[in-house]
């Protein structure tokens, strides 16, 4: 089965141009054309101008940074992840690890006020500050999917968005930790910061693409997220706490059977300076079935995939390793 691959245009569209950044408060009609070329192109843009009120997102960023600087017996409380709560090193449950720790959390506002108590010593304070970046994050996730829907000409802008504004939505929250790497001991001898990050990078989390179906990154000034654009390219993406990356989700390119694409990322811990990032997965509903949009189907375009349900599809992640390439699990044959 030959899946269609964008990556030509991809490599040689970032060396001329670098990776879209989409103003959000332009004319609605350009934005979702951008949209489109963006998760066509890369499955990857950052948007700016997105509306979510920087006091909320420094109230959750405060939050985060307030945990992670916990003694690490207290972190260990609130663990391990399974599949909700702290986790270092180790993700998932088939042996992957990476240089970070992190608190993963569903984005049901019931669990997480459970969680909280082992989180913060002021859980009311911890939920509500997730709550609120939470439901303002889902906001920006749900306008970007309609203006993709809308770009995409399907006639049912919300066909996207109303499977993460479903209340039975799984999806996820997850604040990312990637400690610094150099010790204090390293600064006599460490080369410059250009170079350090070529010689003494480390994997924070490694390569994969995100199951769901839209992801919504913010981290702090640290750089270390890149994206893939064709085998073996890496490309930074500069770090800018005033915008947020979106990234397309494995679901996502089933739904357009492909004209989108799920990026593979990956992140490096490399700097003198510990980075976090904040990062909502949004996601159907267990039982909802994902499948190509009939929309996306056409004589030229045969569909590519089965039909499956989430449930199925997050099953098959969770088997799987974090680099492994799931939708090849999930074409027609
Ligand atoms: C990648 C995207 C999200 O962070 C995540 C990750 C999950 C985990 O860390 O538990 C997975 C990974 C992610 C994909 C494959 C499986 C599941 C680890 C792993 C090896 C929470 C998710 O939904 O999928």
């Amino acid at each position: 089965m030959v899946v269609p691959s964008p990556t030509k245009n991809r490599s040689v569209k970032a060396r001329a141009t670098g990776l879209p950044i989409i103003d959000l408060s332009g004319d609605r009609s350009h934005v979702r054309e951008l949209i489109v070329e963006a998760c066509e192109d890369y499955g990857f843009f950052k948007v700016i101008n997105h509306g979510v009120p920087k006091e909320i997102i420094a109230r959750m960023e405060q939050e985060g940074v307030d945990f992670f600087e916990k003694p690490a017996s207290k972190k260990k409380q609130a663990g391990p992840p399974n599949p909700f709560g702290y986790g270092s090193k180790n993700i998932g449950f088939n042996g992957d690890m990476g240089e970070v720790e992190y608190l993963l959390l569903h984005t049901n506002p019931v669990s997480i006020s459970q969680s909280s108590k082992t989180i913060s010593n002021d859980p009311t304070k911890f939920s509500c500050a997730v709550n609120d970046y939470i439901e303002a994050v889902r906001e920006v996730a749900c306008e970007i999917l309609e203006l993709m829907a809308e770009g995409l000409w399907v006639p049912d802008k919300t066909v996207f968005s109303s499977l993460i504004r479903d209340v039975d939505s799984d999806s996820l929250f997850r604040l990312n930790h990637y400690p610094p790497i150099n010790t204090c001991n390293d600064w006599d001898t460490s080369p410059s910061l250009p170079q350090l990050q070529f010689q003494n990078s480390r994997l924070g989390f490694g390569e994969h693409s995100d199951p769901q179906v839209l992801t919504i990154l913010r981290s702090n000034n640290v750089g270390g997220l890149q994206i893939s654009l064709d085998n073996g390219v890496w490309v930074p993406v500069p770090p800018d706490p005033t915008a947020f990356c979106v990234i397309v989700g494995d679901a996502m390119q089933v739904l357009t059977n492909g004209r989108f694409m799920s990026v593979r990322h990956r992140a490096l811990a490399n700097s003198f300076m510990g980075r976090m990032s904040m990062v909502y997965f949004g996601a159907p509903p267990l039982h909802a079935w994902i499948s190509p949009l009939p929309e996306m189907v056409t004589p030229q375009k045969p569909c590519i995939y089965r039909p499956f349900t989430w449930a199925e599809y997050k099953k098959a992640a969770y088997s799987l390793q974090l680099g492994d390439n799931r939708l090849n699990h999930f074409t027609r044959r």
